[in-house]
């Protein structure tokens, strides 16, 4: 898989490393400086220095240099290979060709959506309190958790319920970010498990739901209100020893989180769609109803009217669905070479069985061939060599997962754009390579 298991010492301490990092830098500036003038200026060139630097430096340093001190809009150099949506606050995809290069997404290629400023955060300062219905109330320092607590790992695709949403804007305008197929990418995220956290508070028996809030503030008109959700209590009884329920992740790829992916500490949460992983956790509260946060109470819910009484009595969304895309295409001779990703249901033991591809507008299909790298609550690549007779062929591809989950021809529009996960059409026309 090319990702070596994380060491989970902290940075903090570090003060050694900082030489290394300033001489490193300085090494990467020589290198640029003797390439060509475009080369120095490309932004791979950036992002390697960049991403020599961020892994180096003591964890405070880095953490101030990445979020407060930083210009709202300006781009972190490792996640310069980005589309911008939307620049401030910071939503990006990736290109789709390199998004299906490798099955877990380099951290560059990994998308970022933000609804507020990354928050000023100094790791060593940082602290998360665990409250509500437990026995004892408790709060932790990162360092805290990571030597208090089993260190834990999985691979797992997040991906946002918002994803394909430009879709619906063919049908009638949504809200909300343009997203096309990118939002979703599947890394090794590693921490501490929330079941082991929990343990540690006393779960009462009347608990059902656990509440988690970020460290940034969302401005919505003139309100200001921390990103927030809730899981299921009953989420953690589906782990295993491969797979927590919940994990507090604090390493992405085996680096610590980046700033625009939650640093210092986030929750993944297998299945769920994106949203449900909160960035920048500072508090998990333990209750007996679901988060009275906005974006669970009110949003991220599967709407179709948005009326009051439909949002109040409407679930929020949890799992994500089955989904698929056609993400990159390569001219081979007289054939063209398609490649894609697949996400199964986000349900423990569903697995994709079939990618289909149709060039007659679902008529005839053809099984597209799938990557051999497989996980739980993970996505497949896949791949399939085609002739493509006529420019004017649209490509259609649909995939069903082991739970019998079919991708649908249409879905119908909501006014959130949220979780459309119809056929991937794509005119041939526009397979530019
Ligand atoms: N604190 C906080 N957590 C958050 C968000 C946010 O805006 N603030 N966005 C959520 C959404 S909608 C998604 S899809 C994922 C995106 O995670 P990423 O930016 O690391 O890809 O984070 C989720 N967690
Ligand atoms: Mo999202």
């Amino acid at each position: 898989m090319g990702v070596s298991p994380p060491s989970f010492y902290l940075r903090t301490r570090r003060a050694d490393a900082q030489p290394l990092a300033t001489l490193i830098v300085l090494l990467c500036l020589v290198a640029m400086y003797f390439t060509n003038r475009r080369q120095f200026l490309s932004r791979s060139a950036f992002a390697f220095a960049g991403a020599a630097a961020s892994s180096l430096l003591p964890w405070s340093v880095a953490s101030r240099a990445s979020a407060s001190t930083w210009d709202e809009a300006q781009v972190d150099p490792a996640k310069a290979d980005l589309i911008y949506r939307t620049p401030a606050p910071r939503n990006g995809e990736p290109k789709l060709d390199k998004l299906v290069e490798n099955w877990i997404t380099p951290t560059p290629q990994f998308y970022i959506r933000s609804h507020g400023a990354n928050p000023a955060v100094v790791a060593d300062e940082f602290k998360v309190s665990v409250d509500g219905m437990v026995e004892k109330s408790l709060v932790f320092s990162i360092q805290e958790l990571v030597e208090k607590f089993p260190k834990s790992s999985c691979t797992c695709t997040v991906s946002c319920a918002g994803i394909r949403r430009y879709e619906f804007n063919k049908m009638k305008e949504v809200r909300g970010v343009a997203w096309q197929e990118g939002p979703i990418g599947n890394a090794v995220w590693s921490g501490v498990r929330l079941s082991d956290v929990l343990k540690a508070a006393g779960v009462n028996a009347e608990a059902k739901h656990v509440w988690f809030e970020g460290a940034d503030e969302v401005v919505d008109g003139k309100t200001t209100f921390p990103f927030g959700g809730s899981v299921p209590i009953s989420k953690l009884s589906e782990e295993d020893s491969s797979m927590p329920g919940v994990l507090l992740a604090t390493h992405m790829n085996g680096q610590p989180l980046l700033a625009d992916h939650g640093f210092p500490i986030r929750t993944i949460v297998p299945g769920y769609i994106g949203a449900r992983s909160v960035k920048w956790l500072r508090k998990i509260v333990v209750s007996d109803k679901p988060s009275p946060n906005h974006f669970i109470a009110d949003v991220y819910k599967m709407v179709y009217s948005g009326t009051p009484v439909e949002i109040d009595e409407t679930a929020p969304i949890y799992r994500y669905p089955v989904n698929a895309a056609l993400c990159s295409a390569e001219k081979q001779a007289d054939k063209m070479h398609l490649k894609g990703y697949a996400l199964p249901t986000g349900r423990k033991g569903c697995s994709i069985s079939r990618v289909e591809i149709s060039t007659d507008n679902g008529t005839s299909w053809t099984n597209a061939t799938l990557g051999k790298e497989i996980g739980d609550f993970c996505w497949q690549l896949w791949s399939v060599t085609l002739t493509i007779a006529n420019p004017s062929t649209v490509i259609c591809v649909r995939a069903t997962d082991s739970q019998g989950n079919t991708m649908p021809e249409t879905v119908p529009w909501n006014p959130k754009g949220y979780l459309y996960n119809a056929w991937h059409r794509v005119p041939a026309s526009r397979l530019d390579i």
